[in-house]
C-alpha cells in the first residue's frame, strides 16, 4: 500500500512539473530567444565548467567515503589464507584508485580545455600506431599480473593436501537456515540425499552407508583452531551462498550437487573478541542497543539484550524472504574444548534409534493400559525432537 502511495506522489510530482514548465513557457511568449539548438560560446563554456565541477564532486566524495567508511572494512582476518586473500583486495583496490585517480582527472581535463570554442577547428587525427600501442599494452600487463597474481592466490586457497589431516564438515542449507554434520569419530561423512529427508533425519543422510552411523548433526559450528577445516556444502531447495566474512571464505550452495571450501582459522572466537577493531563495533552496537532498550523499556517491554561478538555463517544469495536472516553462530575454541564439545553431541543414529522408540507402540503390558496412556510416545518424540533440534 505505501509503495502504491509512493508511486502516485511521484506520477503527480511528474506531472507538476510538467504543467510548471508549460507555465513558463507562456511566460516567455512575445520575448526574443535564442530558439537554436546548436550550442553557442556560452553553452560549451558551462558545459567545460560542468565537466571540470563533475571532477571535484568524483574526488570529494571519493574522499567523503573513505573517512566516512573506511573504517567498516572486515579487520583481521580470523584464517591462515585471510592475509593473502586481503593482500589481493588491496592491490587490486590500490591499482584501481591509481588508475581511476588520473584517468578521470585527463578525462575531464581535456574534456574541458577542448571544449568547443568560436573560430576553433578540431584537428582530423586519423591515427597512431605507437600511442594505441602503448594505451594497450600498459593495462594488458597490469591486467595479465594481476590476474595471474589471482588466480595464483586462489588455486592456494583451493588447495586441499590430501594427506594433510583435516577435519570434514558438511553445511547444508535450506530456506531459511543452516545445519552442520560432522563425520564422527572416522571423520567420514556417510552419504546423503535430498531423498533420505524423514523426521530427525532432516538432512537426509543415507543411514545404510557405514561411515553416516557415527554422523552427527548441529545447528552450532564448532572449529578448532590451527586445524584444517574441509567444509562439503549442499543445499536442499534453491541457489544459496555459505558466507563466513571473518574467514575470508564464500562458496555457493548448489542443489543437487556437493561443492567446497576449506580454511584453517587462526583466531579463537575469544581472542577476536578482544581484538581492537571488534571492542570499538561491538561497542557502537551496543549504544544502539541502549537507545533502542529505553525506547522499549518506555513502552513497557522488554529490553534487549547487549550483544557480545560471534563468528557467523551467512547466507550471500538473496534466497527468499527470510534471506537477511539465515545464519548460524561459529566457535572457534581450543582442539581440547572442540572435542569435548563434539563428544556431547550424540549421533544421529542414536537420536533416530530414540525417536523411533519413543514414536514405536508401547508394550503389552501397557498396550492393556486405558486409551489415554497411548498419548503418551507422541509426547516423548515431540521431546526428543525438541532436544536433537536444541543440540
Ligand atoms: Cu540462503
Amino acid at each position: 500500500m505505501t509503495g502504491l502511495l509512493i508511486l502516485i506522489v511521484v506520477v503527480l510530482l511528474g506531472v507538476a512539473i510538467w504543467q510548471l514548465t508549460k507555465i513558463f513557457d507562456l511566460t516567455q511568449v512575445g520575448r526574443v530567444a535564442d530558439k537554436s539548438e546548436i550550442a553557442n560560446e556560452k553553452d560549451n563554456n558551462v558545459n567545460g565548467y560542468l565537466m571540470f565541477g563533475f571532477l571535484g564532486f568524483i574526488y570529494i566524495f571519493t574522499i567523503y567515503s573513505l573517512l566516512k567508511w573506511g573504517h567498516l572494512v572486515l579487520g583481521t582476518p580470523a584464517s591462515e589464507h585471510g592475509k593473502d586473500y586481503d593482500n589481493l583486495m588491496m592491490i587490486s583496490m590500490v591499482l584501481i584508485f591509481f588508475v581511476q585517480t588520473i584517468t578521470q582527472a585527463l578525462l575531464h581535463y581535456f574534456a574541458f580545455k577542448y571544449r568547443g570554442q568560436k573560430d576553433t577547428k578540431a584537428l582530423y587525427f586519423a591515427d597512431n600506431d605507437k600511442l594505441e600501442f602503448i594505451w594497450t599494452i600498459i593495462p594488458v600487463i597490469v591486467l595479465a599480473g594481476l590476474i595471474l597474481y589471482g588466480l595464483y592466490a586462489w588455486t592456494n586457497i583451493m588447495f586441499v593436501d590430501e594427506e594433510e589431516e583435516v577435519i570434514y564438515v558438511e553445511l547444508y542449507a535450506k530456506q531459511f537456515s543452516w545445519e552442520a554434520r560432522y563425520g564422527g569419530d572416522d571423520n567420514a561423512l556417510g552419504k546423503a540425499n535430498v531423498r533420505f529427508i524423514e523426521g530427525i533425519n532432516t538432512v537426509g543422510v543415507d543411514m545404510s552407508d557405514p561411515n553416516a552411523q557415527d554422523d552427527k548433526i548441529v545447528n552450532e559450528l564448532h572449529l578448532p583452531v590451527g586445524k584444517k577445516v574441509v567444509f562439503k556444502i549442499r543445499s536442499q531447495d534453491v541457489l544459496h551462498s555459505a558466507y563466513m566474512p571473518h574467514f575470508r571464505a564464500q562458496m555457493n550452495c548448489v542443489p543437487g550437487m556437493v561443492t567446497q571450501f576449506a580454511f584453517t582459522p587462526t583466531v579463537t572466537t575469544d581472542q577476536m573478541r578482544q581484538d581492537p577493531a571488534i571492542v570499538e563495533k561491538v561497542a557502537n552496537i551496543n549504544i544502539i542497543r541502549a537507545k533502542k532498550s529505553a525506547e522499549l523499556v518506555a513502552k513497557g517491554e522488554t529490553a534487549l539484550d547487549p550483544y557480545t561478538f560471534d563468528y557467523l555463517l551467512l547466507c550471500n544469495k538473496i534466497c527468499g524472504p527470510s534471506h537477511y536472516n539465515m545464519q548460524m553462530k561459529i566457535v572457534v575454541e581450543s582442539e581440547a574444548d572442540y572435542k569435548k564439545w563434539l563428544k556431547e553431541k550424540p549421533t544421529l543414529a542414536s537420536a533416530i534409534k530414540d525417536a523411533n522408540k519413543a514414536a514405536a507402540p508401547a508394550p503389552a503390558a501397557a498396550s492393556e493400559a486405558k486409551a489415554p496412556a497411548a498419548a503418551a510416545p507422541v509426547a516423548d518424540t515431540t521431546k526428543v525432537l525438541a532436544q536433537v533440534v536444541k543440540k
